[in-house]
């Protein structure tokens, strides 16, 4: 492990942030979601509706709490905290010239209070939060006009924050949307409001997805520009997709289903589309509009690094080779694997076999800004939580990553597991998924005092960071 590896936690501006409406901040996408149904993807209604509950408006306080919050993850030892600017605090409806101050305002003090304890903030540009206005006005990012609104509020914060910050990412686990058969993942990370039956939804998601990796791109460069010495990563979930069995068709189905999820780190970190993709595009007849000029900004704003999520891994049985993009509801379980509450697989040793896919592939370094396990807490009558279950989830994957950096050679910066305090979950709109070092006393339909408890897993991860991954 390198002296200077980046232990931290991550979080995303709309799942605990709150204050949606304040200090001039606009509706995101994120805030036009309810929790109605527990358990299953958050539904997304047409403008705000009067009586429904809406968890990301009041998210855990954190826009004013964030002073007791940091000084928290201080005491845990943090290097860096992962979070993301709010798109619509900067730009409220995501078009418009001048910048709202306040929104700024809030970050320098965010990140002000951060490096006051030797924190360095780490920040994605868009975590499933787009201007709601985007959305409505220009139907997302199917248009190529979102590129010039992405690059101007890039190139604002860039500016503002040069000094503070040294991390960046661009589009939170922009792969995500290769499962167009989600609607939340198509309409958080596109803005495409489709019904996952539309006929045109892998079509428009790929035109979609064109755009933004040219946006990714551009902004790379612009970043560069604005200030040498920063470190900007793509962000991309890693989700390994297992062949069920030895057959060699199942082999071959999981190579493709893999290529389906991860053609966008190639085109981020080698400036080009793979020629599966090309070819892709040719036996479906699509024709996404790609420009030379596209293709010249590809090659000239590759990352520097690859953040990834890590979670899970997916297995697939196939008698047929797929003919379109492999969705999780494709996936089959894995006999050889426990799952979560939420029903998703636990494997370390797919986090080590994620590290060295990726690093035989890209040859950049790597940064593990999300991992963890969602799980519910029982809180003691003498205020406890007694979460051995995250801290067994977490050491397995620490020690997996610590076998891919040492016995492996692989390159990896930093471990910023995810929801480092308590907050939203972004797939259901629950409370109660939590992955936090630290509890926040807030139930699934917002009631709660908010306090802030220390969990068992808090100490522990204390004494993992102060050791540098030692004692686990
Ligand atoms: C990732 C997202 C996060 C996060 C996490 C856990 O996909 O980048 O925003 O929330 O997954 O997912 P969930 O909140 O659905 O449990």
């Amino acid at each position: 492990m390198r002296n200077d590896f980046l232990w931290g936690g991550a979080v995303a501006a709309h799942q605990l942030e709150g204050a949606w409406n304040v200090d001039g901040k606009g509706p995101s996408i994120a805030d036009m979601m309810t929790a109605a149904k527990h358990g299953v993807e958050r539904q997304i209604t047409e403008g705000v509706q009067p009586g429904q509950y809406y968890p990301n408006h009041h998210g855990i306080d954190f826009y004013h709490q964030y002073p007791t919050d940091i000084k928290l993850m201080a005491e845990m030892g943090f290097k860096t905290f992962r979070t993301s600017i709010a798109w619509s605090r900067i730009f409220p409806k995501g078009d418009e010239t001048e910048p709202n101050e306040a929104g700024l305002a809030f970050y320098d003090r965010l990140f002000a209070e951060c490096l006051k304890y030797g924190i360095q903030p780490m920040i994605t540009l868009s975590h499933f939060e787009m201007p709601y206005h985007l959305i409505e006005a220009y139907g997302g990012w199917r248009n190529r006009k979102l590129i010039g609104f992405f690059l101007h509020y890039s190139e604002t914060v860039f500016k503002r924050y040069q000094h503070q910050v040294n991390y960046w990412m661009t589009f939170n686990e922009i792969n995500n949307q290769t499962d167009y058969t989600k609607a939340f993942f198509m309409a958080t990370n596109s803005g495409l409001l489709l019904k996952p039956d539309d006929p045109e939804a892998e079509a428009l998601m790929l035109q979609a997805a064109h755009y933004e990796l040219v946006a990714s791109a551009l902004a790379v460069k612009l970043g560069h520009q604005i200030n040498p010495e920063f470190k900007i990563g793509n962000m991309i979930n890693m989700t390994p997709i297992y062949p069920l069995t030895a057959k060699p068709q199942d082999i071959l189905a999981a190579q493709q289903a893999m290529q389906t999820r991860y053609w966008f780190a190639d085109v981020q970190t080698l400036g080009e589309y793979p020629s599966y993709m090309e070819a892709y595009f040719k036996r479906h007849n699509y024709r996404p509009d790609i420009t030379t000029a596209d293709r010249e900004a590809l090659v000239a704003g590759t990352v520097d690094y690859i953040g990834l999520s890590y979670y899970n891994s997916f297995t697939i049985q196939a008698d047929e080779l797929p003919t379109h993009f492999i969705g999780e509801a494709e996936t089959i379980p894995n006999p050889y694997l426990k799952a979560s509450d939420w029903g998703w697989s636990v494997d370390p040793t797919g986090l080590r076999y994620s590290l060295n896919w990726l690093n035989d592939h890209y040859h950049k370094p790597l940064m593990i800004v999300e991992n963890g396990l969602g799980a519910v807490d029982q809180v003691t009558a003498d205020d406890q939580i007694h979460d051995e279950y995250r801290i067994a989830y977490l050491r397995a994957h620490i020690q997996a990553m610590q076998a891919a950096i040492d016995l492996d050679g692989v390159d990896v910066m930093g471990y910023t597991p995810w929801g480092c305090i308590d907050l939203i979950s972004a797939g259901t709109g629950q409370m109660s998924k939590r992955y936090g070092f630290i509890y926040v006393d807030q139930d699934d339909q917002g009631h709660g005092s908010l306090r802030r408890l220390k969990k068992d897993s808090f100490y522990w991860y204390q004494r993992v960071i102060a050791t540098n991954g030692q004692k686990l």
